[in-house]
């Protein structure tokens, strides 16, 4: 396949700055009327050729100012319409007129159906499936859109913009015109239509206009929508209150879909949202679901200014609104919620999804300079290292400075399609610093490493770090140029005080960040009088790995008192990945694993100190996932060992703090009406998380049936599911609370999902013959992509022992699998294949059927260039 560069960008000879688009909608053959204003762009000479987009289209008219086209003035292919003989006037009018057939449209990308309705998918490059065009952002265009339909099939016509009119047709036909008064790329286009119910209110923008709100959902579910509804005003109030940022329509429209291959689509005035992320009530909706829809609403929102008033000029800029975005929405979550407690899980996150990527075969930098498909670019790194990376600038620049820039950036950019060169400089103008080698962090791939050492001389009163930075190698990137880190720290003294100094040399300090520039700095502190523990990267100051040579005195110190809640909590997770990795050796040593008492004891201490908030508690006593430890393992991993090693910890866990979890357990207990906020939430994850303690121990199985059977809320009924479903799998108590499940939610496909990944994430190797059952099963549909990842995805992904089975089978397994649904839908197969980018770390017999996977799907016939793309990455 064709690979796209940066350096070759270079603006079209033409733009459109005005698009008309009709749409007679039929389920089989949809006709599109695109009339467009093109315009040849100065010193473009005449006889260059415009050379529209297209993918799979049917042409069925073309003509230019009100006359056909000679057959010799053009070429026309699926992929392509290619106008030899152009107008010499600088403006002209071409109509196109195609035909699409959205009912056989699996891709779900450009126009297609979803139970009934239908809808558009179109970024990166999925307008050109509905007409030819410039499928390019940095093409902006004004739209009016009409749509015709039968009123019985769609008595719902919407589009991006306002409304403008509508009114019957003859023979039960309407119609409806939108029209949208901002300039805007393609990818942004967006139209529904179908039968929907219908849930309103509206908000007042800072300036005073008020602006109708509505969110369509299936009808009958309108009662599902409050909690987006409420999320979306209150982040429509908070983008005026953080970044002075106003909405710019009459209306703001949401419409929730079923089959949808991402969470949702900024679409300009009307996001789509995949119905996972709207609908919600305690009944059906975890605390994490809850959580999940304010962030999600919350990010689609945002873009309206950062995305869609200031676009990319290119998709390797994609970082320019994803990441910032992602910043967005985190500061947007924080603020509503705990700030601690929101970090650790963005770190989380960010560990087990970014720095495998970019720790593999598929690393690439936040901006890349190479793409064969850019669907395949919607990435961890650019999204959460992209967002990181907008975090480092805040920290360097400090608030202030950093929401100047902000300012500029709006300023300066509207009505734009702008680079990341354009981003970084409204800082560099906003604070007269040089941000070059601060850059690097967009333009070079992989994880830097930190190394650090101490030491103190009391009799000079010198405490000294020396901290040397490294970024491994990745794929194309040998040679790597020394970044810009900014390290949060701390010297945190024996009664939890942070240290005076007098003076430091070796590097520039500020505010309680180190900047690191070279490769080595000696960074010495003086009139430090007894030696400090050093709390190193707060606040996850900066997307780093730490090999710190630090006592472990200092580490249960630190976990105990740092007063940064970021690396409190760093701290005791560090001690429990270091305990599981002893404990992972010990296995493989034949060994049984020990655990010192100070570490159980600490465990204990953390999840009944009262003054830490439940939330932060239940995030502390969650033990580092199995990817987690295989990761900070890095290499031979035998995933069998290390679900050994996890188990062994929370057994030890739980078997010295039997009384204080169950009393806590119980005194937890919540007899309040249900309410979804942060506070609430936590105190049913703290519960949760004894509660899977607890099942470890006798009457443990007993105790997670009563908490299933009792739960009144989706949130703990979900939790001991999975506690029975895996700690007690085959049991007749898990036999039932899968059965009772499945009978009372049969019918709501979005809860039977979580039925679906609970089964698939049991370990063990037996999981494999579940889940092929259960892609026989009724709610599941290889067609839909929340059915798909919720079995397949979780299976692949989140079960190291069941994917990973010594003989190879979850592979097979998957490589079928990953066949079958790529038939249908590439974007949703090669997603499904990244499950296996880190196969190099695996041990050498589980390595070489990993490859064998990996080289069966490369070596399939007609493979799409989505999955070829992650496939021949990944080997390579
Ligand atoms: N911009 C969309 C993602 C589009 C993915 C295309 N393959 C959602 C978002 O990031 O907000
Ligand atoms: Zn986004």
């Amino acid at each position: 396949g064709q690979v796209f560069k940066l350096e070759d960008y270079r603006p079209n000879d033409y733009l459109i700055p005005e698009t008309n688009l009709t749409f007679r909608l039929s389920p089989q053959a949809t006709r599109v009327i695109a009339v467009l204003t093109v315009e040849r762009r100065g010193g473009v000479s005449a006889s260059a050729p415009l050379v529209l987009d297209g993918d799979g289209l049917t042409l069925l008219r073309v003509e230019i100012d009100g006359r056909p086209l000679e057959p010799a003035d053009y070429m026309a292919t699926p992929d392509q319409l290619t106008i030899t003989t152009v107008p010499a006037t600088p403006r002209f009018q071409l109509v196109i007129e195609t035909e699409v057939a959205p009912a056989g449209n699996e891709t779900l990308m450009g126009l297609y159906r979803s139970s009934n309705v239908y809808c558009t998918q179109c970024e990166a490059e999925g307008f050109r499936r509905i007409t030819y065009f410039l499928d390019r952002p940095d093409v902006l265009s004004v739209y009016t859109v009409r749509i015709e339909a039968r009123r019985d099939e769609a008595p719902l016509l919407l589009s991006n913009g306002n409304p403008v009119e509508s009114a019957d047709l003859t023979d039960g036909w309407h119609y409806a015109v939108w029209h949208d008064p901002f300039p805007k790329p393609s990818y942004l286009f967006a139209l529904v239509a179908g039968d929907l119910g219908k849930v309103t209110d509206s908000f007042v923008t800072m300036s005073g206009r008020k602006v109708e709100l509505g969110i369509y959902v299936e009808p009958g579910k309108e009662m599902l929508a409050g909690y987006a509804m409420d999320a979306l005003k209150r982040s429509m109030r908070w983008d005026e209150e953080a970044f002075g940022c106003e909405y710019d329509l009459g209306v703001f429209n949401i419409v929730a879909v079923s089959d949808f291959n991402m969470g949702a689509m900024e679409n300009k005035g009307l996001n789509i949202f995949n119905d996972k992320y709207v609908l919600a009530d305690q009944e059906t909706a975890t605390d994490a679901d809850f959580a999940n829809i304010e962030a999600i609403i919350a990010h689609e929102y945002f873009h309206n200014w950062t995305g869609n008033r200031i676009t990319c000029r290119d998709w390797f800029q994609l970082c320019l609104k994803e990441g910032l975005t992602v910043f967005r929405d985190h500061e947007f979550s924080a603020d509503q919620r705990s700030r601690a407690v929101k970090r650790i899980a963005e770190v989380r996150t960010l560990r087990a999804h970014q720095f495998p990527e970019d720790q593999g075969p598929l690393a690439h930098p936040v901006r890349p300079r190479r793409y064969r498909e850019i669907n395949n670019f919607y990435t961890a790194t650019v999204y959460e290292k992209g967002s990181e990376v907008v975090r480092m600038i805040r920290t360097i620049l400090g608030d202030e400075t950093f929401r100047a820039g902000m300012n500029l950036y709006f300023e300066r950019h509207d009505g734009q399609a702008a680079t990341i060169e354009d981003f970084i400089k409204v800082f560099e103008d906003a604070s007269g610093r040089d941000l070059q080698q601060f850059a690097l962090w967009y333009h070079q791939a992989g994880t830097p490493n930190l190394t650090v050492s101490s030491t103190h001389n009391p009799g000079s009163r010198e405490f000294t770090l020396e901290i040397e930075q490294s970024v491994p190698p990745t794929p194309s990137e040998s040679r790597k140029r020394l970044m810009h880190i900014p390290l949060a720290f701390g010297l945190v003294g024996a009664d939890g005080e942070p240290v005076a100094y007098s003076s430091v040399e070796g590097a520039t300090v500020e505010n309680g960040v180190i900047h690191i520039r070279k490769r080595r700095h000696v960074v010495r502190f003086s009139g430090v009088a007894e030696r400090p523990a050093v709390s190193l990267n707060r606040g996850f100051s900066a997307p780093v790995t730490l090999s710190v040579e630090q006592k472990a005195d200092d580490q249960f110190f630190l976990a105990g008192h740092d007063s940064d809640a970021f690396s409190r909590w760093q701290a005791f997770n560090t001690i429990l990945t270091d305990a599981l990795i002893a404990a992972f050796r010990q296995i493989l040593g034949g060994k049984p694993s020990v655990f010192a008492s100070r570490l159980t004891d600490l465990a204990g201490k953390i999840a009944g100190d009262e003054t830490l908030e439940p939330a932060y508690r239940a995030l502390a006593l969650a033990l580092p996932s199995e990817a987690d430890i295989a990761r900070d393992i890095g290499k031979n991993i035998d995933p069998d060992a290390v679900f050994r090693s996890r188990e062994a910890l929370a057994l030890a866990i739980a078997t010295a703090n039997k009384k204080l979890f169950s009393d806590l357990y119980d005194h937890l207990v919540d007899d309040d009406a249900f309410s979804p906020d942060a506070a609430s939430a936590g105190r049913r994850a703290l519960r949760n998380i004894l509660l899977d303690y607890l099942s470890l121990l006798p009457a443990g199985r007993e105790l997670a049936a009563d908490h299933f059977h009792s739960a009144t809320n989706m949130t703990d009924r979900a939790a001991a599911l999975t506690v029975l479903a895996h700690r007690h799998h085959g049991s007749p108590e898990a036999i039932k609370a899968l059965a009772d499940f499945e009978a009372v939610y049969a019918d709501d496909p979005l809860v039977m999902d979580k039925w679906l990944q609970i089964q698939a994430s049991v370990p063990g190797p037996q999981t494999v013959d579940t889940v092929r059952a259960l892609t026989r099963h009724s709610a599941f549909s290889m067609a839909n992509p929340n059915r798909v990842r919720s079995l397949i995805g979780t299976f692949s992904s989140a079960n190291q022992t069941g994917f990973h089975r010594a003989d190879g089978d979850g592979y097979r397994f998957f490589t079928e699998t990953v066949l079958e649904v790529e038939k249908r839908n590439p974007q949703v197969a090669a997603r499904l294949a990244t499950a296996l980018r880190s196969w190099r770390s695996l041990e050498p017999g589980r390595q070489a059927k990993a490859r064998e996977a990996l080289l069966a799907i490369a070596n399939a016939e007609n493979l799409s260039a989505d999955l070829r793309d992650i496939v021949e990455r990944t080997l390579v």
